[in-house]
């Protein structure tokens, strides 16, 4: 409950704060787009991870607020650059569980689009398979429903929940993004390789961009390179940073 209050007065005295991690075409290893990643920039406990606070914000509503706010300032940021004269790039920006089952999301997000002034197509949002699979025919509902905004939409954490693939196709999705959990071991486990293989091919076959997560060593590049995954995050490239230290990766690739 402490932390509850805590986290009320953070969103109002604006000690949220959105970093940036670079998602990359692995071919080239050029930014193609930026995850958005909320941190809560604490006065006297220092930077404090979502791991430690989102589940609480999910329990109590607070959610809601935060990722309204988050979306706001990812699409200011993302049109920012567009304005500056960086070449565009897409934003993805994380849903909860609870935001994406609210009822005035969509009303939510095109007022976004409009107030920031990005194009649609240029926002993302990763949706867990988790949450999808949680109930499919409302999930399907409402991805039409975003879709028709004309963003893009992705599947976070793909491999991780229990997906029936029958459902995928029902999906108006264009990316998946392949769990962290599977690039780990990739080149020691022959499983984790053959479930991301499996899941490049899937995505392929399926007309699907395919974006790897959790990218720290060169041989994992290189192995998801070789095996056609488009795109890749992680921390070979560049931890999730500021906003400012973002764009000086922009500036040193042009
Ligand atoms: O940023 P990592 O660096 O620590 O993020 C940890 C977890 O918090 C991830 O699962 C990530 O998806 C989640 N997360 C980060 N930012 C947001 C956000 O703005 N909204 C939601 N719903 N989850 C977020
Ligand atoms: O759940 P989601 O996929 O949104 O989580 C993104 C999380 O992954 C964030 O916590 C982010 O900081 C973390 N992350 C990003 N790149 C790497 C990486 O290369 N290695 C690890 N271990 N975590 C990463
Ligand atoms: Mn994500
Ligand atoms: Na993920």
């Amino acid at each position: 409950l402490a932390l509850e209050g805590a986290l009320r007065q953070a969103v109002d005295k604006n000690h949220l704060v959105v970093y940036f991690q670079p998602q990359v075409e692995l071919a080239s290893r050029r930014i193609i787009g930026a995850e958005a990643l909320v941190r809560w920039q604490h006065p006297e406990n220092g930077m404090i991870s979502p791991v430690d606070f989102i589940p609480m914000a999910e329990e109590t509503g607070l959610i809601v607020s935060i990722g309204e706010w988050v979306l706001r300032q990812s699409c200011l940021q993302a049109r920012q650059w567009q304005v500056a004269g960086y070449p565009p790039m897409r934003i993805s920006v994380n849903m909860s569980a609870r935001q994406f089952r609210q009822k005035d999301l969509v009303p939510m997000v095109r007022r976004i689009l409009q107030e920031t002034g990005l194009s649609p197509e240029y926002l993302d949002l990763e949706i867990t398979e988790s949450i999808l699979m949680n109930d499919v025919d409302g999930a399907v509902e409402r991805l039409v429903e975003l879709h028709s905004l004309g963003i893009q939409l992705s599947i976070d954490d793909f491999g991780t929940g229990y997906s029936s693939l029958a459902y995928l196709k029902k999906f108006p999705i264009q990316y998946l993004k392949i769990d962290r959990s599977f690039v780990r071991d990739v080149i020691i486990d022959p499983n984790d390789a053959a479930i991301a293989t499996a899941v490049i091919d899937l995505a392929r076959n399926m007309n699907l961009n395919v974006i790897a997560e959790g990218i720290e060593q060169q041989d994992q590049h290189q192995f998801l390179l070789d095996r056609g995954c488009g795109y890749g995050q992680g921390y070979l490239f560049s931890r999730p940073i500021p906003a400012h230290e973002f764009e000086q990766l922009l500036v040193r690739q042009q």
